[in-house]
């Protein structure tokens, strides 16, 4: 029986207030709207930002739905949608790509103007939004909502991608591994040969290794504090990884005796720390270096830094979703993908069912995953 047109009664993980686990409870998804799809998730990974929704350190309307890095089926969709159409294979898009807007008509732009991020409203562009819990609203988050069986999003926040392509897998180009090789080889455009420095060996900063590498860095090195990460981040392409617990002297300075003097050519912030994105910049080299903050700040983070860094040119630059345009990106990253230009299993630690949501949280916090991966339905059967 067809369920276009009538409220959708499913599962989903609501967060009533920061610092609170996550409770899963039967919320109603309304149909779309002119211009929405709504979407069956099939998989959606645990990504660093939603727990920065969780504990409070990035804003968010609550109650609300978290999830932003998925793969799905469009289940229907609303008046004037001509591109998509029920059965489709998609990607929600956190980052919307409109099309229209002057971020979008500029060929170097991807921070479309409809991006419901920084200060987010969590509603769609009507002002309202599709689910409720017992009648009474649940905001959504960055457009996407990805915890839930079913969702709604506008049709600049989705996009078609290989029907073939396995649901578990490529929900990573939905967020993380877009944003850390984007970083690498969009927004930083590492060259052949160049050095680099990674800070942060999560499943955004090994994606951004995996960047430098095909871009043709010949030295890759791996910061974390955590060395269980330095193995993974090896086989992806650092050529050497260290932790700033094991020297007395500021990392940067560190990383300036590992390059002659020079400091590296390209550095990333792949953390959310303010102190590691001011040593992240101080690593590269004081006048051609660039320095790209791909970590997250907390909402209320100000900094101060000497200007003396760059003041000797240094480029020192943030970039969301890896500085891609992410309705032009995705389809084709999966296209890579299935052509096996890169891989994603290694980024893949966990495949758990949907209802095991706060053990998936609880590996990343422990530092225990790169990517917990949740699944509904029959797809809990699918492994790597
Ligand atoms: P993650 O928690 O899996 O990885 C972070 C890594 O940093 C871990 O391996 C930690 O051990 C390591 N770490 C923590 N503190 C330090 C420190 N002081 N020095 C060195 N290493 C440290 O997160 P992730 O890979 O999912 O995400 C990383 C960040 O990127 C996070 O802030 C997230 O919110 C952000 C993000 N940004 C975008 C974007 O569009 N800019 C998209 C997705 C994620
Ligand atoms: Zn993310
Ligand atoms: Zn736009």
């Amino acid at each position: 029986m067809s369920t276009a047109g009538k409220v959708i009664k499913c599962k989903a993980a609501v967060v009533w207030e920061p610092k609170k686990p996550i409770s899963i409870v039967e919320i109603e998804v309304a149909p779309p709207k002119a211009h929405e799809v709504r979407v069956k998730i099939l998989a959606t990974g645990i990504c660093r930002t939603d727990d920065h929704i969780l504990s409070g350190s990035i804003k968010a309307n609550f109650p609300v739905i978290p999830g932003h890095e998925a793969t799905g089926i469009v289940e229907s969709v609303g008046e004037g949608v001509t591109n998509l159409k029920p059965g489709d294979k998609v990607i929600p898009l956190f980052l919307p790509q409109c099309g229209e807007c002057t971020v979008c008509k500029n060929p170097e732009g991807n921070l479309c103007e409809k991006n419901d991020l920084g200060v987010p409203r969590g509603v769609m562009y009507d002002g309202t939004s599709r689910f409720t819990y017992k009648g009474k609203p649940v905001h959504n988050f960055f457009s996407t909502s990805t915890f839930t069986e079913y969702t709604v999003l506008h049709e600049d926040c989705v996009v078609k991608v290989d029907a073939a392509a396995p649901p578990e897998k490529v929900c990573l180009i939905g967020c993380g591994f877009s944003t850390g090789y984007g970083a690498a080889i969009k927004s930083a455009k590492v060259q052949p040969g160049s050095t680099c420095a990674v800070f942060g060996l999560g499943g955004v900063g090994l994606s951004a290794v995996m960047g430098c590498k095909s871009a043709g860095a010949s030295e890759i090195i791996g910061i974390d504090i955590n060395k269980d990460k330095f193995p993974l981040a090896k086989q992806l392409g650092a050529t050497q990884c260290i932790s700033p617990l094991d020297f007395k002297k500021p990392i940067n300075e560190v990383l300036f005796d590992m390059t002659n003097g020079r400091g590296v050519d390209y550095s990333f912030e792949v953390i959310g720390r303010t102190d590691t994105m001011i040593a992240a910049l101080a690593s590269c080299n004081m006048n051609y270096g660039i320095s790209v903050v791909v970590g997250a700040p907390p909402s209320a983070a100000e900094m101060t830094f000497s200007p003396a860094l760059i003041f000797t040119g240094r480029t020192w630059k943030g970039c969301v979703f890896g500085g891609l345009k992410s309705k032009d990106a995705v389809p084709q990253l999966v296209s890579d993908f299935m052509a096996k230009k890169f891989c994603l299993d290694p980024l893949i630690t966990h495949i758990l069912p949907f209802d095991k949501i706060n053990e998936g949280f609880e590996l990343l916090r422990k530092g225990k995953s790169i990517r917990a991966i949740l699944v509904f339905g029959d797809e809990q059967h699918t492994r790597k």
